[in-house]
């Protein structure tokens, strides 16, 4: 019988850390569900690959402990395939690791650039798999995969399957349910964003996990990570949510922005009468733009309503960088199809008597194609070609 997966988490957790030099593979800081098994698949494999490593790789969710819970999803499928939160590791690990003056190796998974918190614990970066725009970042790193397709689990287990390991190897069911999962929520079931490399996996998938119906299994995922009964604002603000620095030549804020943009699965109205109102809101969010402490906090909605799926774009900019926040919008308008709404605001009772300062910059994205990996690198530019 083959290793499981749940066995090599335990034995990880298990063995003591005694080389000078650890190895972590971390995916991307929002800790979405592609992130989080694509780093735990890439350790497993690897450890497979040779079990023989007196230090093996150990993954990292590139979030506090804390978090976790937010992630509904993710604890949904890590439990279909016997994983508990103890098996885990965190940021909190990694700081300790480096805190005992460890020399710490990454291998980036779908990320590829180290950035914010775990950039500062990282020593060098020696690996990436990744589906995102190519940052040209460590360009020696080996191996260093990038390429575009709907999940980057695809990725990784294509690697290992067709190339790393040997031909008879069979992937057990449990690493591949992993994979699986996040590549049928990443392309909804192999329909919306599918390359060559998705469909390489989902003929694997279909082989190694052949009783799990996809499409049953998509909408219990998607169910799961719906689910946000209970949940603040704040928690809400902070369950998917990147943060990005931008830059510009001519020194228009000192050649520096900071953005935080919150992906969050209900319209701003659904948000604005769970969460007391408009004015409630926009206060929490301001709240939140402080804690992180940046200059922008965008939020973008994503909901699928009258059959139809949709998208919209909200800047929650500090006093000082109002001006600036609306001159990028306009850069971006035509490219995401950008069209100010007044509809959710005007519709709930308590926001009534707006002054234009209170007014919150929100936007119906009909360009419904453009997520945040597209959307962020689009902010990028905009603020650069100020
Ligand atoms: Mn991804």
């Amino acid at each position: 019988m083959s290793l499981t997966v749940r066995s090599f988490l335990n034995l990880l957790k298990t063995t003591p850390v005694t080389s000078s030099t650890i190895r972590i593979v971390c995916g991307n800081e929002s800790a979405d569900l592609d992130s989080v098994t694509s780093a735990i698949s890439f350790a497993y494999f690897k450890f497979v690959e040779n079990s023989k490593d007196a230090q093996p790789i150990i993954p990292i969710i590139n979030i506090p402990r804390e978090d976790l819970k937010l992630r509904r999803d993710i604890i949904h499928v890590l439990n279909d395939v016997n994983i508990s939160e103890d098996l885990l590791f965190f940021l909190e690990d990694v700081k300790q690791l480096q805190e005992s003056n460890k020399t710490i190796e990454a291998i980036l998974v779908d990320h590829n650039e180290a950035v914010n918190e775990a950039k500062k614990y990282i020593t060098k970066v020696v690996g990436v798999i990744d589906h995102h725009k190519d940052m040209n970042q460590y360009l020696d790193a080996s191996p260093r995969i990038i390429k575009v397709c709907g999940s980057c689990t695809s990725l990784v287990y294509n690697y290992f399957v067709n190339e790393i390991l040997p031909k008879d190897y069979k992937p057990g069911h449990d690493v591949t349910q992993l994979c699986l999962a996040a590549g049928l929520v990443d392309t909804t079931n192999f329909s919306h964003r599918v390359e060559q490399p998705d469909l390489i996996s989902k003929e694997l998938y279909s082989k190694y996990a052949s009783d799990v119906d996809m499409d049953v299994y998509t909408k219990v995922i998607k169910n799961a990570k719906n689910d946000i009964s209970g949940f603040t604002a704040r928690d809400l603000l902070r369950k998917d949510y990147k943060q990005f620095e931008f830059w510009n030549d001519k020194g228009i804020h000192n050649g520096k922005l900071t953005m935080g943009i919150s992906s969050i699965v209900k319209p701003m109205y659904w948000l604005y009468e769970e969460f007391g109102g408009y004015k409630e809101l926009k206060e929490d969010c301001v709240r939140y733009r402080e804690e992180k402490n940046v200059d922008i906090l965008t939020i973008m909605t994503s909901f699928v309503e009258n059959g139809k799926f949709q998208r919209q774009m909200t800047m929650i900019p500090s006093d000082e960088v109002k001006s600036i926040a609306k001159e990028m919008v306009s850069n971006i308008t035509e490219y995401l199809e950008l069209e100010k709404s007044e509809s959710d605001i005007m519709s709930t009772t308590s926001s009534t008597n707006l002054t234009d300062d209170e007014e919150f910059q929100q936007y119906e994205q009909q360009n419904v194609e453009a997520s945040r990996k597209q959307v962020a690198p689009s902010l990028q530019k905009a603020f650069h070609d100020l």
